[in-house]
């Protein structure tokens, strides 16, 4: 495909004018993709845009640049619809198209490389969860061997002026493997091409760090790349921390945020990931959305007087669903004036249900609510409802804005997009943010919310009463707060943040090729 240029008339915000020097030379990697192409009930091919806030703010960015992305084809249909060389434009209707570059994994790999590595080691490494963490044995040779396969992609699909933006944990090895392939000039780093790394969850303390299997592969393949973007500083401080400690050959300059292993110097720097706040918004105040909200009530017995706080969540052991609901239960049990006035709407979706651990955490979330709703439940209120339902965007939106109050209680978190999604969609009237201090969310949000340690069992039931009692004024002085800070700070803010700092990374020739260079 042809790469076509930005239009004059389109470069006018601040993301357009970087876009305009990183843009057309972007590629983008992870291991999620963002159209899905599957097999309908009639057997005709269907395409869907997997839930999650990453791929929808970046595919409204790859949509302005037609770059190309780079991600595992892993719906039934997929197959049936690239070209010969694996790639399909999407989206599939409108004029801003790009490139979706599908690589394909088999059973075994799927299960080493994604099951295996990324979600059976380093999701519960990452999030402090050793108990979790399990061994990889021969899971690690895939791990390895896919992660060189995007990075075949990624140097295939580049040149040496190009802008390859990775995400996530699944990837840690191929910024690495790219070098490997790409490297013409290996006394001149700054002729390569430039590698930008977000990863989305947190990073461990070296104490945690150093129980990882393969820590020394680790670290050495993310130091491949030019700059590590985390979303909160002190991740980026536990990162330094860890090649310090676990690569004897590292430099490392605190005061500066930069790494200097093998010859390449990494920037670690923090950019605070935001929502498309806009859109939230506005699909919170659609027809769609009061329609859902008035057929959910009906249909899950809600009534209309009856307060709601919403969780919103994959089914997830970090996310503290259980701890969620013992606070519940913990307030309903001291302050009996909150029975029959308040809900508590809980929305799981299924997730990495083929590992042990998450198929017990569904079990527990389960239990759990099973325990308040018969030990409080009335015959016309029931304490907590629960789904694990896939609602629509705009259905999503609406009960967001229909919530008295959110409830985001993970016990880790690298950043925790809910909670500024449920700050995005209220109106003049906002309900009130109850944030865990373990998401990275709270770094950046904590000020305005009502903060809980998930595990104080007690001092979270306290934080609901707290919520659920707070003046309309104070409600809507951290409303508005909160408000403005999601705004400034949405989704294409992000993107902005991080190929502004990759361009002021300072190579020899600026960094990324501006248009003019082409
Ligand atoms: C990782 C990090 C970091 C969920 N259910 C439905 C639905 N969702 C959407 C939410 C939200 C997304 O899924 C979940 O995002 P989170 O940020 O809460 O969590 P993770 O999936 O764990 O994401 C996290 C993130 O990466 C980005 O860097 O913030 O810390 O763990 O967007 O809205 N969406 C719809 N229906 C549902 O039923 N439409």
């Amino acid at each position: 495909m042809e790469r076509t240029h930005l239009r004059a008339d389109r470069v006018e915000t601040g993301l357009d004018r970087v876009l305009a020097t990183a843009g057309d030379d972007l590629v983008v990697a992870s291991n999620r993709q963002p159209y899905r192409h599957d097999y309908g009930d009639d057997g005709d091919v269907t395409v869907d845009r997997p839930a999650g806030g990453l791929t929808a703010g970046l595919d409204a960015v790859m949509r302005r640049v037609s770059g190309t992305w780079i991600a595992w084809g892993d719906g039934d249909a997929d197959a049936t619809v690239v070209d010969g060389d694996d790639r399909v434009t999407v989206p599939p209707d409108g004029d801003d198209t790009y490139t979706l570059q599908r690589l394909w994994l088999d059973d075994s790999e799927v299960e080493g490389y994604y099951y295996g590595v990324s979600n059976r080691v380093l999701w519960p490494l990452c999030h402090a969860a050793l108990g979790t963490v399990e061994g990889c044995g021969d899971a690690w040779a895939d791990y390895r061997r896919i992660n060189d396969q995007f990075a075949a992609e990624m140097a295939a699909a580049s040149g040496p002026d190009h802008l390859l933006w990775l995400h996530d944990y699944h990837l840690a090895l191929a910024p690495r493997q790219v070098r490997e392939r790409t490297d013409d000039a290996p006394d001149d780093p700054a002729a390569d091409r430039t590698l930008a790394h977000t990863w989305h969850i947190p990073w461990p303390s070296w104490d945690t760090f150093r129980a990882c299997p393969h820590r020394e592969e680790i670290l050495d393949g993310l130091l491949g790349n030019d700059v590590v973007l985390f979303h909160v500083p002190r991740y980026c401080e536990n990162f330094l921390r860890c090649a310090e400690r676990g690569l004897s050959d590292a430099e490392i300059d605190h005061e500066a945020g930069t790494v200097t292993h093998r010859g390449r110097t990494t920037t670690v720097r923090a950019a605070p990931m935001g929502v498309p706040a806009d859109s939230i918004r506005e699909q919170a105040g659609s027809m769609e959305a009061a329609g859902f909200c008035a057929a959910f009530r009906k249909n899950r017995g809600i009534d209309r007087d009856t307060r709601v706080a919403v969780g919103v969540d994959r089914l997830d052991y970090t996310k503290g669903i259980v701890e969620r609901l013992d606070a519940l239960e913990r307030l309903l049990a001291e302050r009996p004036r909150w029975r029959g006035e308040v809900t508590l709407v809980q929305i799981g979706t299924e997730s990495r249900s083929n590992i042990d651990a998450y198929r017990r955490y569904q079990q527990r979330v389960e239990d759990a609510v099973e325990r308040v709703n018969d030990r409080f439940a009335t015959d016309d209120w029931r304490p907590v409802v629960y789904t694990t339902d896939m609602i629509s965007n705009e259905g999503l939106a609406g009960l967001y804005r229909e919530s008295d109050l959110a409830v985001v209680s993970p016990v880790r978190d690298g950043m925790n997009l809910v909670a500024q999604e449920y700050v995005a969609a209220q109106d003049d009237d906002p309900g009130v943010l109850v944030l865990s201090d373990q998401a990275g969310a709270h770094d950046v949000l904590g000020e305005w919310t009502v903060s809980v340690r998930p595990h104080d069992t007690v001092g979270f039931a306290d934080a609901l009463d707290e919520a659920l009692s707070m003046s309309e004024h104070e409600r809507r002085r951290r409303g508005n707060a909160l408000s403005d800070y999601v705004t400034d700070n949405d989704i294409e803010s992000w993107v902005g943040t991080v190929l502004g700092t990759v361009a002021n990374l300072g190579h020899a020739d600026g960094g990324v090729t501006t248009r003019a260079d082409h």
